[in-house]
């Protein structure tokens, strides 16, 4: 969108919140259909509404309390205590919903990310290059041939999915594959999803410690190169997603895969999810917050434990929100942009 426009938008309201603002960089970052969706939802101020019922919930339960330790001696009707607590609870259920939905929100906006890891010569390369639908790995018949780990993007049914086919993991003496191997295990570290491609023609027992340390629902196992395995083998191998990157039927079947990974409904994606660490973090700590609150209540410590650690959390949750000008934000989108020119 040209500079002339975003002004014209910008300047028909008054004021953006940190979430649209967000959204506005987000809209000129997307890379997919729904990246954009979920950044027009966002600058729409669906977020910010969520936000908002959230802390109107907070300050209802924050005034019962200040009226109480203001008034302690007048007539003002005595708070109960247990359905305070108990909706205390309720609230934090809500907030922790909006935490896992919004892990969902951030995977949406910055992709899935996927690792390919396993043995040298397994075929990462090669169903790499399948997903991608380009030949932009090499693939060689030698052992060893990746050394350092490629990252692509590609679009499945409109989310962003970012691919990273690594150095396959073997002992070695080898420097330079040494230090490929040691980036192939940060990248499975920083993936939401790892790959583990094997191909039954090899014995994978020496793998199997390796892969006892990823996370299980990380782990999505296939096996390769299936066109050379005898048919009745395959019933062997029932948790495997089972592939060949001499047809397409195997990458598609990943692909669908991949995409159950992706648990987001429309309505969902259209009710103000979260979608950065910023925020997701910020709710995390209301949270936390939330919970020394009913903590207080079960401690029986006095309204002032109880008020002052609502009121902490909701300065977390206007973290979310915190209002900016146009100005600053046009400032730091095209100091930080070069469009519109
Ligand atoms: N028969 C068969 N061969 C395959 C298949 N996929 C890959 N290959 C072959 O296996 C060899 C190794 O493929 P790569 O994709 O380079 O394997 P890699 O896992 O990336 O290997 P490194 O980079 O060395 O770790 C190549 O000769 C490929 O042509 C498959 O599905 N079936
Ligand atoms: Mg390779």
């Amino acid at each position: 969108m040209q500079l002339s426009r975003w002004r014209r938008y910008l300047s028909l309201r008054k004021k953006l919140d940190l979430t649209q603002a967000e959204a506005v960089n987000d809209i000129i970052q997307a890379k997919t259909k729904k990246s954009q969706q979920l950044a027009l939802n966002q600058l729409e101020g669906k977020l910010y509404k969520r936000i908002a019922k959230l802390l109107e919930k907070l300050s209802h339960y924050r005034i019962q309390l200040e009226l109480e330790i203001d008034f302690l001696d007048d007539d003002v009707p005595d708070i109960n205590l247990e359905e305070l607590h108990q909706e205390l609870l309720l609230f934090k259920a809500d907030l922790e919903k909006l935490v896992i939905s919004g892990e969902q929100g951030r995977i949406i906006r910055e992709g899935l990310k996927i690792s390919l890891i396993g043995k040298p010569n397994v075929g990462k390369s090669s169903l790499f290059n399948k997903l991608l639908e380009s030949e932009r790995a090499i693939v060689t018949p030698i052992p060893g041939t990746t050394r350092d780990y490629l990252e692509e993007v590609i679009s499945l049914d409109g989310y962003l999915v970012r691919i990273f086919d690594t150095a396959g993991i073997r002992e070695t003496s080898d420097t330079i594959e040494k230090l490929g191997i040691k980036r192939s295990k940060e990248i499975i570290d920083g993936s939401d999803f790892v790959l583990y491609i094997t191909d039954s023609t090899d014995s994978n027992e020496e793998y199997n410690n390796f892969v006892s340390d990823i996370p299980a629902h990380k782990l999505l196992k296939v096996l390769n190169k299936v066109d050379i395995i005898p048919a009745e083998k395959l019933i062997n191998y029932p948790d495997y997603i089972q592939t060949s990157t001499f047809n397409q039927e195997g990458t598609n079947k990943l692909k669908e895969s991949l995409l159950t990974k992706i648990t987001l409904s429309d309505s969902e994606l259209n009710s103000g999810l979260l979608t950065n660490s910023r925020q997701i973090l910020a709710v995390k700590e209301a949270i936390t917050s939330i919970a020394q609150a009913a903590d207080s209540i079960d401690a029986d410590m006095g309204y002032e434990f109880t008020a002052f650690d609502l009121k902490e959390a909701s300065a977390h949750l206007e973290e979310v929100v915190g209002k900016i000008t146009n100005d600053d934000l046009l400032n730091t989108i095209f100091s930080n942009f070069c469009i519109g020119k």
